[in-house]
């Protein structure tokens, strides 16, 4: 089931009552998701920390650019694989759970570790939640028998007006080692629909900019049923070389379709260069140690006790399994504020400038880091994931081959 095909499906009665007592909390609602507090039937059992595997589902679509010599149809590729990501982002969970739920809202220092293994070699997943006022996640991604690493951070601010609106903070940064060559990918706010009727889903909005280091942009156009095009998760893409945004004819290549569906992207004659459907593209599964030998940071051991009573549908115990960690989170600042120690985040870093992304950033109109809403700018730190020390059993190994 695509993303909102559950559309106008109704609150079960008996979740009615406190289904319109969210509604009414929300609507005063500004600022910070995590503090949002929903009704047992719309909590999920996935932390946010896991949302970062949603940018490498397809490892064969991240690769690809990196084996493509000439640039124009590199920068294309990125933009392909970029669209293909966003049915996995804000999508995927309707198809799997009917609806978007309340994701987890990580603990400082939370970790998800994972890999993927296909055709294309290992590529691996680092998530880590590296700030916790504002909540800021962390990740790395890399394939190095591609020579592709993918890493950014993002935080969301929200607010209300009829619905939930949702501004991202943080950015992605792609590097392909073989051309030594940077894209800058910028995240797009997005608003919930159909939370009325309780069926939420997410509609993006305004657009995404890609920035390549070779010198061309790309542009992504957001638009849902409400607008112009009147259909649901339509996108419009156009490829340029920096600063020739206004000018029609500078167009390299367009996209057009449904980031939930089908999109074509075409060459500057209109010739369609390819078509991708999102219902079709095979998947690649993400591998995640088993619980039990998991490092009690790892985001599905932490979660545990607090899933299992979600999945119960127990409340009461959803409520206690969730004030352990919390208790045990204030301990520990509380510790570290007497020790005037801050938290040790065990594969990110929080560096003063990062001059490959603020000189991308030139070409995103109005494009800034905004690192005072990210408690800072981040980056992965293979000197600190290369001493990562089990129990990260998964990927010990791995992470010592760190990138390159
Ligand atoms: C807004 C959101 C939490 C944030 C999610 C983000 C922005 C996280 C980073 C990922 O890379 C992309 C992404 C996808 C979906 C975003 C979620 C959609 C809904 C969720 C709200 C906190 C839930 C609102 C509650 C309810 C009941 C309406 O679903």
């Amino acid at each position: 089931m695509a993303g909102g095909e559950q559309e106008g499906v109704a609150v079960p009665s008996q979740n009615k009552g406190s289904w319109s007592s969210f509604l009414k909390s929300i609507a005063s609602f500004n600022g910070d998701l995590s503090s949002m507090t929903a009704p047992a039937f719309i909590l999920s059992t996935t932390s946010l920390t896991e949302f970062s595997a949603y940018w490498s589902e397809m490892p064969g679509l991240l690769v690809a650019p990196a084996n493509e010599p000439d640039p124009q149809k590199r920068a294309m590729l990125v933009l392909k694989w970029f669209l293909s990501t966003l049915k996995q982002q804000y999508a995927s969970r309707n198809e799997k759970l009917g609806s978007e739920k309340k994701p987890l809202n990580p603990f400082l220092g939370e970790l998800f570790l994972g890999k993927w293994e296909d055709a294309e070699g290992e590529t691996q997943l680092v998530s880590e939640q590296v700030s916790h006022h504002p909540p800021v996640t962390a990740y790395s991604i890399w394939n190095n028998k591609h020579g592709v690493r993918l890493q950014g951070y993002n935080a969301q601010k929200a607010t209300f007006s009829r619905t939930i609106h949702v501004k991202q903070v943080g950015h992605a940064l792609l590097h392909l080692d073989k051309y030594n060559e940077d894209y800058l990918i910028t995240l797009p706010p997005l608003h919930i629909e159909s939370l009325i009727t309780g069926s939420p889903y997410v509609e993006l909005n305004k657009s995404t900019y890609i920035v390549g280091s070779n010198g061309y942009t790309s542009r992504i156009d957001y638009s849902g049923k409400g607008w112009v095009s009147g259909t649901k998760n339509a996108l419009s893409a156009i490829m340029y070389p920096h600063g020739q945004e206004k000018d029609k004819q500078a167009v390299i290549y367009t996209a057009d379709g449904t980031w939930t569906d089908t999109f074509t992207i075409k060459d500057a004659k209109k010739n369609t260069v390819l078509t991708y459907n999102a219902k079709r593209e095979p998947k690649t599964p993400l591998t995640v140690a088993p619980i039990d030998q998991q490092d009690p940071l790892e985001t599905r051991r932490a979660w545990k006790r607090v899933a299992d009573a979600i999945m119960k549908g127990d409340m009461s115990a959803t409520g206690s399994e969730k004030t352990v960690i919390e208790e045990r989170q204030r301990a520990l600042r509380k510790q570290e504020a007497a020790e005037k120690k801050e938290w040790e985040r065990r594969f990110f870093s929080r560096v003063d400038r990062l001059p490959v992304s603020e000189k991308l950033f030139k070409d995103v109109p109005g494009g800034s880091m905004d690192a005072d809403q990210t408690g800072g700018i981040w980056v992965f730190d293979q000197e600190k994931a290369r001493n990562a020390r089990p129990p990260f059993s998964a990927l010990s190994e791995q992470l010592k081959n760190g990138w390159k």
